[in-house]
């Protein structure tokens, strides 16, 4: 099979509920970039990749479209169910990038699962289960109102909530995952996100002040080694999120034990085939990892269950997806979303999602 065109596509998403707050930023909107390969064949893959804003991490939807540009025209000829050969040639046209790569990634695999009639996740060791249990993350406020959200998504069904903190004073972190211990304690596993926002003295303050309440802390301090050298000062497990940019990293950080597990997204470390990989390392540990992405659609949220559904169930930390503030996105028909705490995973050959092309106009860029 060949390549013979690549069309890349923007299309903005919301946000449900008007805002997401996190660490220093305020989500209102997003413009995820999606790509459609078309084979020889006849047969097209669809990927996508969707920075949730430009100070998230070092990736913003305009890169991520100037990447795509910038490699589309040299994959023309190539196969795309040879998705190793496949990253090869991106890495020969363009240094870095992961997550631009991971969209063409993403439609590759979605490509070959239609061409040889299977499911991605069976592309990549099959699936252990077909509902993976979602997570859901609480937008930064008042330990009132996390207090209420935590109990209302505990009802519908989460067994996983991620508290989203920093960016105010420490004191306010500390009333609000006390509000929420309150509230659904031993109910759900608690986790206390700062998204790189907090001094190591504040982690330290949040800790000693909350010894008594089982959390993980997700990604407390911006760089990797303030994070690792805060854990050796506090009780609660620290999990790695924006700080594992690549695989030579996790390899790194799992290799040296400098953490006790990941927030993972697939688009960051450049798409399904390394996220395999990512797991699979993640195994040979015993580390505890998500399997999400930062935002996106369906094409994003049906490649993270892909793979979620292919992880070790004792080492699988559930996977976020945006569908909770996005709604459906692009297959009307079949969207991917969480029912009652988890997310069944899409049938069908290849991701099993079906974008509506009318919902995207005119691609930006074709090859
Ligand atoms: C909760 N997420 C998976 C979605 C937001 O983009 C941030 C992210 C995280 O864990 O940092
Ligand atoms: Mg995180």
């Amino acid at each position: 099979m060949r390549i013979t065109n690549i069309a890349i596509y923007t299309h903005d998403l919301t946000v449900a509920q008007g805002m997401y707050r996190m660490s220093h930023s305020a989500i209102t909107t997003l413009q995820s970039t999606l790509v459609k390969i078309t084979s020889d064949t006849g047969l097209v893959g669809w990927g996508e990749t969707c920075p949730v804003g430009p100070v998230y991490q070092p990736q913003h939807a305009l890169g991520a479209q100037a990447a795509l540009i910038q490699m589309a025209q040299g994959l023309i000829g190539a196969d795309p169910t040879k998705i190793g050969v496949l990253h090869h040639r991106m890495d020969g046209l363009l240094t870095g990038h992961n997550y631009a790569k991971a969209a063409l990634d993403i439609a590759a695999h979605d490509l070959t699962g239609k061409f040889f009639n299977v499911p991605v996740a069976e592309l990549i060791g099959g699936a252990l289960t077909n509902r993976v249990p979602a997570y859901f993350s609480i937008s930064a406020g008042s330990p009132e109102a996390t207090a209420e959200t935590a109990a209302m998504r505990v009802a519908e069904g989460y067994r996983r909530l991620q508290l989203k903190i920093s960016g105010r004073p420490v004191q306010d972190d500390i009333a609000a995952v006390r509000a929420v211990a309150q509230r659904v304690r031993g109910a759900v596993r608690l986790v206390v996100d700062a998204n790189r926002g907090m001094l190591m003295r504040d982690v330290i303050e949040l800790s000693s002040q909350c010894e008594d309440i089982p959390f993980i802390l997700e990604q407390p301090c911006n760089m990797l080694e303030e994070n690792v050298a805060v854990r050796q000062r506090v009780r609660h497990p620290v999990y790695l999120d924006e700080s594992t940019e690549n695989t030579s990293v996790v390899l790194h950080t799992v290799g040296q034990q400098l953490c006790d597990g990941f927030g993972m997204k697939v688009t960051r470390v450049g798409g399904i085939r390394p996220m395999s990989l990512v797991r699979d390392v993640c195994q040979i540990r015993s580390m505890p990892h998500t399997v999400d992405d930062s935002w996106g659609g369906d094409i994003i949220a049906a490649a993270c269950v892909h793979v979620g559904a292919t992880v070790r169930p004792d080492l699988y930390e559930g996977t976020w997806i945006a569908e909770p503030f996005t709604g459906p996105t692009y297959d009307p028909r079949n969207p991917v979303r969480v029912v009652d705490g988890v997310t069944p995973v899409p049938e069908g050959p290849g991701l099993g999602v079906l974008p509506d092309e009318h919902l995207l106009g005119a691609p930006i860029a074709e090859f």
